[in-house]
């Protein structure tokens, strides 16, 4: 057996996150053993020990932590990985910074452009690796859209088109805060499905088409009020419950954006379309292993959307699983960014989205609350 690096996880947080990042880091090293490093679970961190405990049993971590600080102080982590609410991610990714710790940051990357700004800073003073979980990047047919739209295949892009739909928060007596449904509380989450849902949209698009200049945009919270867990009162709701906008991509296409928690019958649909001079791209998170692709090249007669099962071992990350026409899962994605990242530490290379890339969707949001806020179009620069 050839000796490996260990990479030594700490978690903090223990959600529906927390079981994400570590099923990628447990199964990295089944599916990319070629890899120098591979990740050694050491610690989980959550406030309540029975919850870290149980978590650490069920996942394999060798150890518990209560407090955030004291993972951070450990000599035996070298990297931390943030799973908390937004509201944390600032304070725990800047002190691990400053604790010259390797960061892995659930997206978005923070509440607020001030806090995010704040994160990137200390994170380039400390010259440690980082990355943030925009997941979606790395799945097979997301990745394979990228590589067709560098080989020119779409020619001048015209249009992008992106939406995230969901239904879950439609019953107004669904109360807000707290555990499980802290996203719907904007002095934790910060936003409501800007940040939670458009952000990966944007992060895509960035990715896929380049920056974006200016948005306009428009939010709505269609119930005012809700009872908090927390104070067992009736309180204002201050997250957007839907936003949409349209921008400017610096290529000169047009951008339009959905998204929203109340489109009855969609649990948790994020879609895209590409529209190019010669050929378009769609993308539908629904049936993740397809990607599909028009190519105005065709002959006339056979002319038409073309289904693509991105599951081909000469297709992005396929030669890793199982064999052609098998397809994988939304929980792979996140897989392939422990393997990136692995991979990254490797090179020396970085693992997008840095928080510097992520910095550029966080402007984007600021312009979009910015926009929708005032009714005017907004530039992503000066957010
Ligand atoms: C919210 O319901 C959520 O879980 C997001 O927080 C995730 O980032 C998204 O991938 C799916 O929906």
């Amino acid at each position: 057996m050839t000796t490996k690096k260990a990479l030594r996880i700490g978690l903090i947080g223990c959600g529906f996150m927390g079981r994400t990042h570590s099923n990628g880091y447990l199964r990295v090293k089944n599916f990319f053993p070629e890899l120098a490093y591979q990740p050694v679970l050491k610690a989980v961190c959550s406030r309540t020990e029975s919850k870290a405990r149980a978590f650490a049993e069920q996942w394999g971590y060798e150890s518990v932590e209560t407090d955030w600080k004291a993972l951070i102080a450990r000599d035996d982590i070298d990297a931390v990985d943030i799973c908390t609410p937004n509201d944390k991610h600032a304070e725990i990714a800047i002190a691990a910074a400053a604790a010259g710790k390797m960061i892995l940051c659930e997206k978005p990357l923070a509440r607020t452009l001030r806090e995010s700004a704040d994160m990137v800073a200390a994170i380039e003073k400390a010259k440690v690796p980082n990355t943030v979980w925009y997941n979606y990047r790395r799945l097979p047919a997301v990745t394979l859209a990228k590589q067709i739209i560098d080989s020119g295949k779409l020619g001048r892009i015209f249009h992008y088109r992106a939406n995230f739909l969901q239904d879950w928060t439609i019953n107004a007596n669904l109360p807000q805060g707290g555990e499980g449904l802290w996203r719907m509380d904007a002095d934790v989450a910060g936003s409501g499905v800007l940040g939670d849902l458009l952000s990966h949209c944007i992060d895509t698009a960035l990715w896929l088409n380049g920056s974006i200049t200016t948005v306009s945009a428009v939010t709505e919270t269609f119930v005012k009020e809700r009872m908090h867990q927390l104070t067992g009162k009736v309180e204002k709701v201050n997250i957007d419950d839907a936003c949409s906008f349209m921008c400017r991509f610096s290529n000169g296409s047009l951008g339009l954006f959905e998204s929203t928690r109340y489109a009855r019958g969609h649990k948790a649909l994020y879609t895209f379309e590409i529209n190019g001079e010669h050929a378009s791209i769609r993308w539908d998170l629904h049936d993740l292993n397809r990607l599909e692709f028009f190519d105005n090249a065709d002959a006339s007669t056979l002319k038409g959307w073309r289904s693509i099962h991105v599951t081909d071992g000469d297709q992005p990350y396929m030669n890793k699983w199982w064999v052609p026409g098998l397809g994988i899962g939304y929980e792979h994605s996140f897989v392939h960014q422990v393997a990136d990242f692995l991979k990254s530490l490797e090179d020396g290379s970085s693992c997008p989205p840095t928080f510097r890339e992520a910095f550029e969707t966080q402007k984007v949001c600021q312009a979009v609350q910015d926009s929708a806020a005032t009714g005017t179009w907004k530039d992503t620069h000066a957010a």
